[in-house]
């Protein structure tokens, strides 16, 4: 304000001037979307008053298969609803606790600047509706949790999000943008123990999850699930870890971020393989989809993804671009350089090798081939890769006449809904194509006659007639 200016016109410039530039501020509700979806990119090029409302519903919900759990959520979802507003704009936001919750809540957004980011002006009892404002001064990605006590378990069970502060001059344009947030859970049963499992302060205490997951559940980005591409696309991921305790290295097998826009801030680094997400935190991904298949994303410690639940898949449709990928072009006997370690020691050492031609035993053959899934035991891994102790699926196939669908699954692979011993796997088996004839057939016998299943054995015969049907050559690639 001019000094100069008398009071009068002082009075009137405020009035006038002042009231002016409020109204002019339009006011808008934002668009908030359920995991994976994210609010489509702001296009407006000057600040809003943008409206947010967020109901906070506890819910039972899918943990795992056959695995129910009481989430508390906003807006029914974990993570709750994704938040998209512009830097400089106000944020008018309304917390509403469901009349049948038994519990408070509040929110805490990082992107809020002000004591506690928004939790004591937003502490509501069922039944009740809070409201407060703030001003979104820092543009990025930013966490929002629930600051109820015990504010751990509150997180623990699913109270978080993200809100994006996008920048006045936006990102660049991308085909696809996701939302995945990280979370750790506790239950009393260890993974995969059925029926309703309740939360384990202890195990919450030692940080010791029985469950870590993408999206509040181990199934929320498999088989149908699975967030969807096409190559050539280029694809955004707006990524959360809302811990509560451990730390994310995210990480997609089979991918290579080109930008990673680290702790979600302003920033961004190129070609990178792996990033950290705290607990609390953000990062945004960017990469180009430049060959088909399925992408698997994962926390990269990686006894987390096969044997606690964070296991995502991104499945790009398209061709598949051979120069950039090429798919299994060539798989012989490789024996190391056994001239150096003639040189070396007068005589080749073969305790650590095997001789080429070499005949390794139905084990053997299934400890390299198909353990790694279906695990040593047979078992497989609840909800994710199924059993093959006594497993019907495989019982019925092996003891049909013409045995060419069974001989087909390690040879072309096996993808979509199927059931095995009553429960329903929908996963993604892929094709297992460096064995011989022999080989497999010395495998699938050994498969179909241990852990007390029974088949007749497969001979060299059958699988190579099987081979021509199906027609896939010894050796041939994948996919
Ligand atoms: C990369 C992980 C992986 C490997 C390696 C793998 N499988 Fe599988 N397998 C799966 C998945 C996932 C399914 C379920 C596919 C679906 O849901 O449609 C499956 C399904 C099956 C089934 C039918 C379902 C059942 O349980 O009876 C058989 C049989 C099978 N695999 C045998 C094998 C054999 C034999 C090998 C080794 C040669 C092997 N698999 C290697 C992941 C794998
Ligand atoms: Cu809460």
């Amino acid at each position: 304000m001019h000094r100069a200016c008398g009071v009068v016109l002082c009075v009137f410039w405020i009035s006038v001037f002042g009231s002016a530039a409020k109204a002019e501020l339009p006011v808008e509700k934002a668009i908030l979307t359920v995991p994976p979806e994210v609010p489509p990119p702001i296009t407006r090029t000057r600040p809003a008053k943008v409206v947010v409302e967020i109901e906070v519903v506890e819910k039972v919900g899918k943990l795992a298969d056959g695995v129910d759990y009481t989430f508390w959520t906003y807006g029914g979802s974990v993570p709750g609803k994704f938040i998209r507003v512009r830097a400089g704009d106000t944020v008018e936001f309304y917390l509403a606790n469901h009349p049948n919750n038994k519990l408070p809540h509040n929110i805490d957004l990082h992107a809020v600047t002000g004591p506690g980011g928004g939790a004591a002006s937003t502490f509501t009892a069922p039944g009740h509706k809070s409201k407060f404002t703030f001003k979104a001064l820092n543009p990025g990605l930013y966490i929002y949790h629930c600051a109820t006590a015990p504010v751990g378990m509150h997180i623990a069970n699913g109270m978080y999000g993200l809100i994006y502060v996008q920048p006045e001059k936006p990102l660049p344009k991308v085909d696809k943008e996701f939302y995945i947030v990280q979370g750790d859970f506790y239950t009393k049963g260890k993974f995969g123990v059925k029926g309703h499992q309740p939360f384990s302060m202890e195990r919450a205490i030692d940080e010791n999850p029985s469950y870590v997951v993408f999206n509040g559940s181990a199934l929320s980005l498999t088989g149908d699930n699975a967030i969807k591409a096409k190559v050539g696309e280029s694809v955004r991921l707006f990524v959360g870890n809302g811990g509560p305790n451990l730390v994310s290295s995210f990480h997609v097998i089979g991918e290579i971020f080109d930008k990673v826009y680290y702790e979600g801030g302003t920033n961004f680094q190129e070609h990178v393989q792996t990033t950290i997400v705290p607990a609390g935190g953000s990062a945004i991904v960017e990469f180009k989809l430049d060959t088909n298949g399925t992408y698997i994303l994962v926390d990269h410690s990686i006894f987390r993804t096969f044997n606690k639940g964070s296991l995502g898949m991104l499945k790009v449709d398209g061709e598949q671009n051979k120069a950039v990928y090429s798919g299994k072009e060539v798989d012989e006997i490789y024996l190391g350089d056994e001239s150096v370690a003639k040189n070396l020691k007068g005589k080749p050492d073969t305790t650590a090798q095997e001789k080429p031609g070499k005949k390794l035993d139905g084990k053997t053959l299934y400890a390299r081939n198909c353990a790694m899934c279906h695990q040593e035991s047979g078992l497989g891994l609840e909800g994710v890769f199924p059993p093959l102790v006594k497993s019907d699926y495989m019982y019925k196939l092996a003891n049909k006449k013409d045995r060419t669908e069974l001989i087909s699954i390690p040879l072309k692979g096996l993808q979509g809904k199927i059931t095995v011993n009553g429960k329903e796997y929908n996963g993604i088996m892929t094709a297992v194509s460096n064995l011989t004839d022999e080989d497999l057939a010395t495998l699938l016998t050994w498969v179909t006659n241990t852990w007390g299943n029974s088949a007749p054995a497969f001979t060299t015969e059958e699988i190579k007639k099987a081979r021509t049907t199906i027609g896939n050559g010894p050796g041939a690639g994948g996919h």
